[in-house]
């Protein structure tokens, strides 16, 4: 071989080991969420991209089955550990079914977080909550009670039964009801964060509470959906919208008056700060009771007895900042 021929052989070789490399280094985090199509998740994913930009070295896959059920996250997870991603960060549609595949998945050296909505301890190495659990139960309530000055029927439309983050929040708003006198609960239904079946039982619920003054959603499928429901029903004024929006979806609810005023933390924060905690932990941080883990510029997970952290508190929206929100998230 010429000289020549032997260095390009040699260049040929070094491009290939680097390119190699490169591939292998890039670490492949999932952003597995309770269903496609949910704005909520999208804001989070765009916080994802941006921690995955300012990392450098990450390849964010966003995944989720097509309706919000366990069966399908299980088979996402399933095909995740076929493709030998690095980390799984998932919202579960349901704390204990989800486990096993979750475990099936750290067996194999995959790291697993959830996030916003929980998986049973012994499925995931640490849970982020949006904000302390106890904080937005009593905030929905109070959202609701501020405008009943005299009390009233309410009653809440929740995502799925099993779904973990609004189970935790209607047991803590039940806890404080009593807070609230003449605040009367008069129901639970559960619209599967899908946008036409949350409609159908919120109509369910005004036909059956003649005297309902409020519905309260803590989910941001659940909330647009009962907004246009009491929109359609001609009782804005009557029935007062509230719980957990995006302030891009619930602009028009505010205007009209379907809803005075709701509350969220910021999304786009919560996928970031997911996608830090994942990636730290990939390169080496212990998920352990008092364990400080990174998240970027949203500063440190404080990890509880239960390797549990909260991010942020809600902010409530109202007529008077929601322009400035609404093209935010
Ligand atoms: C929906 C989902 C999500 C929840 C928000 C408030 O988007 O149910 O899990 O955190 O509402």
């Amino acid at each position: 071989m010429s000289i020549w021929k032997k260095a390009l052989a040699t260049v040929a070789v070094v491009a290939l080991t680097t390119t190699g490399a490169y591939a292998q280094e890039k670490t492949r985090i999932a952003l597995v969420v309770k269903a496609l199509g949910i704005g909520f998740f999208e804001a989070a994913n765009k916080g994802a991209e941006e921690a995955a930009a300012e990392l450098g070295d990450v390849e964010i896959i966003y995944t989720g089955p097509t309706d919000t059920t366990a069966e399908g996250q299980i088979e996402v997870i399933n095909s995740l550990i076929a493709q030998g991603v690095n980390a799984i960060a998932i919202s579960a549609n349901d704390p204990d079914a989800v486990a096993p595949a979750l475990q099936k998945a750290m067996e194999r050296g995959i790291t697993v977080i959830s996030w916003d909505s929980g998986v049973a301890k012994e499925g995931r190495q640490l849970h982020l909550n949006p904000s302390s659990s106890a904080l937005i139960g009593n905030t929905i309530i109070k959202l609701a009670a501020d405008h009943l000055p005299e009390g009233g029927d309410v009653a809440i439309l929740s995502a799925t039964a099993t779904s973990t983050n609004q189970n935790i929040w209607i047991e803590e708003a039940t806890k404080v009801l009593p807070n609230y006198p003449g605040i009367n609960l008069v129901a639970t239904v559960y619209g599967d964060d899908l946008a036409d079946k949350s409609y159908r039982e919120a109509q369910g619920l005004m036909a059956s509470y003649p005297n309902l003054k409020a519905i309260i959603a803590p989910t941001t499928v659940g909330i647009l959906a009962a907004s246009q429901a009491v929109t359609d029903a001609g009782k804005i004024g009557q029935i007062n919208v509230t719980g957990l929006g995006l302030p891009s979806e619930m602009a028009g609810a505010v205007e009209s008056g379907a809803t005075i005023s709701f509350a969220i933390w910021n999304p786009i924060d919560l996928g970031y700060a997911a996608t830090m905690l994942s990636y730290n932990l990939v390169k080496g941080a212990k998920a352990e009771p008092g364990a400080e883990i990174g998240m970027g510029r949203m500063g440190n997970a404080k990890l509880d007895d239960n390797n549990e952290a909260a991010m942020s508190d809600p902010f409530t929206y109202d007529k008077s900042n929601i322009e400035q929100f609404k093209s935010i998230f």
